[in-house]
């Protein structure tokens, strides 16, 4: 039968499970990456996992998030970072070396692997072919450790591009169309595959700015085919020999398709609080900003750096703005100083800050309040920016550049003829700040400061749950909203009983004392619960404060998997009348719970409040049953090990 690519690689990788759209498989990792936000979480599970060296073909951790050193946290956790890396047999990129993804795509990537990244924007990679999977730390952790890697096997969306886009309209504005189309909620269970003859005019940095931005599809992955794009792409970064040509068989069969005409598109943008509130710039135009800012794993690729630094040239930013450039890699740093391209942005007023995540994770460069915003980046939540409340835009960097000159969110299609920017035959090679794994581990000590707190476990399933819902929640709620980043927050990773101060901040910041005195307690909401980040956080916080179950009426891939290995469970709803009915403040039971979630999908809840019963599903695998019984993954592989 004839193959789309998805299914070819999935194929090539599988150990557990039947290539069945909605069943569990388990397919062999080649690589993973982390970061130091969720990376200090993944390896303290590694080491408790005693295996002395990870087992893929290669192993990455990045130090690109927590950079904002304004205490000893984030320097410690660098320190530790480093360490680990160098005993387990882990690549080790420095600060300064650029975001995860934008570097592991210039350096590292390969068509036709499988990467799982502690990072929901690790699907980038399907820019260059790979099936690159987001997850949580230990899903991670448990990959680095050569054990299969669970999910569901998906659905696969071709989207068929035709035609080539016209001036000024760049790959963002494809994934901006994509969002629009399907919505934040359109991806689930679903791999977006691309093809069609459009395809061939779209550099790889355009494709990893789509398959980047699939993430917030809730896609498990977004993935282009390997050709001559990719293989010229390999080449000047001096890795043609990692180039192979991959696609989707001629004939191959799609579960959905979608057809997008790229000479149609126009420049869009993503309004104020989601990704897929996508309308086109001409709508907003004359909107104020107080701030434009480039970069992100998203856009901060060279091509995208030149384009803005070309618009800005011999200019100066509009008084009213603060513009605020963060190359996306150090090669990318490098290459715009050489070609002049940053002198012209420095010139122009624009604030040059680091290699690295910055405003995207609300590390610095909060907004002011009641202000707009615009972004080349890819999550506009609400509060994420650092700002409550906050107006975030997000756009291409054509549209931010047009907007950083004028003052207000303007089409660059009025600015005349545009830059002509070709992708460089030689990128700029210098892996000086990737350091190689020892070769004697022995000699490694792991430098552990006062932030590494030790990891919590959770307690076994007990055989009745019985707690007050602490909260009742609308759709779409987001990792964001549930345990905030930014520069407060963030430093707290690798300390679960300091961090769990901030769950739900945002919305309640009594919270986490509330949940502390309930001792156990439950969280509902609507759909697409736990939408956005990878982060295992927003499962491993509530489950130390008491969390033991979250209703739903659907849940978000990783936010699901996340909540069961840390021991929480995860219930739909399977009428909308029983979320409509519930309030805060009622006192759920759930009788026998061990055996019910053994003996079938269907669960039986008590409102002791209203005293009435409703009916709820889970959607628990065979082997998930085991985890959430066992306390969660990091016990039951104990368990199996002992
Ligand atoms: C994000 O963009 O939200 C993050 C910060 O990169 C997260 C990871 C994290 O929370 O550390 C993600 O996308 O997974
Ligand atoms: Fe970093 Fe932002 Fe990309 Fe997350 S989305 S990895 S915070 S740049």
């Amino acid at each position: 039968m004839a193959k789309n690519l998805t299914y070819k690689i999935l194929e090539e990788h599988l150990l557990a499970g039947k290539l069945e759209p909605g069943t569990e498989i388990g397919i062999r990792i080649d690589q993973t990456l982390t970061q130091d936000a969720t990376g200090t979480m993944a390896y303290l599970q590694f080491e408790a996992m005693g295996i002395p060296r990870v087992r893929t073909k290669l192993s990455v951790s990045y130090i690109d998030h927590n950079m904002l050193q304004a205490g000893f946290e984030n320097a410690d956790d660098h320190r530790f970072l480093q360490s680990i890396a160098a005993k387990y047999g882990i690549y080790f990129s420095r600060p300064g070396n650029g975001i995860c993804h934008q570097v592991h795509l210039e350096r590292f990537g390969v068509p036709g692997e499988t990467l799982v990244g502690s990072d929901s924007h690790t699907p980038t990679g399907g820019g260059l072919g790979m099936i690159a999977i987001g997850a949580g730390g230990l899903d991670v952790a448990v990959a680095m450790g050569g054990q299969p890697f669970y999910v569901i096997a998906p659905k696969v969306v071709l989207v068929r591009l035709t035609g080539s886009l016209p001036p000024w309209v760049s790959g963002k504005d494809i994934i901006l169309e994509v969002l629009r189309r399907q919505t934040v909620k359109g991806g689930l269970g679903r791999v977006f595959e691309y093809g069609g003859p459009g395809v061939e005019n779209l550099s790889v940095p355009e494709r990893a700015t789509i398959t980047n931005m699939g993430a917030e599809l809730g896609a498990t992955t977004s993935i282009f085919p390997s050709d001559e794009q990719t293989r010229e792409y390999l080449r000047a970064q001096k890795r043609e020999d990692a180039w192979r040509p991959l696609a989707a068989d001629p004939d191959a069969e799609y579960d959905e398709v979608v057809e997008i005409d790229l000479g149609t598109l126009e420049p869009l943008v993503a309004c104020p609080s989601s990704p897929d509130a996508v309308v086109p710039v001409r709508e907003l135009a004359g909107t104020e900003v107080s701030q434009v800012c480039v970069g992100s794993c998203t856009n901060s690729s060279y091509h995208d750096l030149m384009v803005v630094a070309s618009v800005l040239k011999g200019h100066t930013v509009h008084p009213q703005v603060s513009m605020t450039i963060s190359p996306g890699s150090r090669q990318v740093f490098t290459m715009i100083a050489h070609s002049g391209a940053l002198a012209d942005l420095i010139q122009s007023g624009a604030r040059i800050l680091e290699s690295a995540c910055g405003p995207c994770i609300g590390m610095g460069q909060a907004p002011p309040t009641g202000w707009a915003t615009l972004r080349t980046f890819n999550r506009n939540f609400p509060g994420r920016s650092g700002t409550p409340d906050d107006l975030v835009h997000l756009a291409s960097p054509e549209v931010a550049a047009a907007t950083a000159l004028r003052g207000v969110i303007s089409d660059p299609r009025e600015l005349g003829e545009p830059p002509h920017i070709e992708l460089p035959r030689e990128f700029f090679i210098d892996d000086s700040m990737i350091m190689p794994p020892t070769e004697k581990p022995e000699e490694v000590e792991i430098i552990r400061g006062p932030n590494i707190a030790p990891l919590p476990l959770a307690e076994p399933m007990p055989e009745e749950i019985r707690g007050e819902v602490l909260l009742k929640l609308g759709d779409n709620i987001s990792t964001d909203t549930i345990l905030p980043a930014g520069a407060r927050v963030l430093p707290l990773r690798s300390n679960i009983p300091a961090i769990s101060q901030y769950v739900f901040n945002y919305v309640d910041w009594t919270f986490p004392q509330r949940a502390k005195q309930a001792g156990v307690s439950m969280v509902a909401g609507g759909a697409n619960y736990g939408q956005g980040s990878s982060r295992e956080h927003a499962a491993l916080a509530p489950m130390y404060l008491g969390v033991k179950a979250v209703f739903a009426k659907t849940f978000a891939r990783m936010h699901h998997t996340n909540l069961i290995n840390f021991g929480i469970l995860p219930l739909r709803f399977i009428d909308d009348a029983d979320y409509d009915r519930l309030n805060a403040g009622d006192v759920l039971l759930i009788p026998n719970v061990r055996q019910a979630i053994k003996d079938g999908s269907q669960i039986t809840v008590r409102n002791t409040i209203q005293g009435y019963e409703f009916t709820a599903r889970h959607e628990l695998t065979p082997r998930q049953i085991e985890i959430v019984l066992a306390g969660g993954l990091l016990n039951q592989v104990r368990s199996s090990q002992s």
